[in-house]
């Protein structure tokens, strides 16, 4: 099923000067950009974006690390994208997380784990809006998807 979903690179990921690199998986992968954009988040959509997280004994440190610096939003979509970018992430705790994946090969604590996703449908529709507003999603047509994405049975 073709899906949509948010990817945050956070900050220590743009601090580590691995933005780039990050991107550039996700696009080999064959997942599609719809949504791009590099903002200082506040404390107000930190703490939303997080709310599910608000009694944890980590929240406060969470909020003062994602709004620590400049971090990238990023909006994808393909079949499975939500399930298949959770996977490219690999684990929340970067030392259970398997060699290969962004947070297995880029980062030790998980409370600098590089890189945020939705986990699953009602959560990517709800950051996504959270994120970005419906003009900022871009659908166009890609050649290559002729390649990449298996025609509709
Ligand atoms: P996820 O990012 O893989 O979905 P969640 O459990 O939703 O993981 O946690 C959100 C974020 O909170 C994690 O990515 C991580 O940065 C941070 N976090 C989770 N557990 C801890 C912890 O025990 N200590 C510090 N930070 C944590
Ligand atoms: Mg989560």
């Amino acid at each position: 099923m073709t899906e949509r979903t948010l990817v945050l690179i956070k900050p220590d990921g743009i601090q580590r000067l691995l933005v780039g690199r990050i991107l550039a998986r996700y696009e080999e992968r064959g997942l599609k950009l719809v949504g791009l954009k590099l903002l200082q988040v506040d404390r107000g959509l930190a703490e939303r974006h997080y709310a599910v997280h608000r009694d944890k004994p980590f929240f406060a440190g969470l909020v003062e690390f994602i709004t620590s610096g400049p971090l990238v939003a990023l909006a994808f979509e393909g079949p499975n994208a939500i399930a298949v970018i959770r996977a490219m992430n690999g684990a929340t705790r970067p030392w259970e997380a398997a060699p290969g994946t962004i947070r297995g090969d880029f980062a030790l604590e998980v409370a600098q784990n590089i890189v945020h996703a939705s986990d699953g449908p009602d959560t990517a529709a709800a950051e996504l809006a959270l994120w970005f507003r419906p003009e900022e999603l871009v659908a166009y047509p890609r050649e290559i998807d002729r390649w990449v994405v298996a025609p509709a049975d």
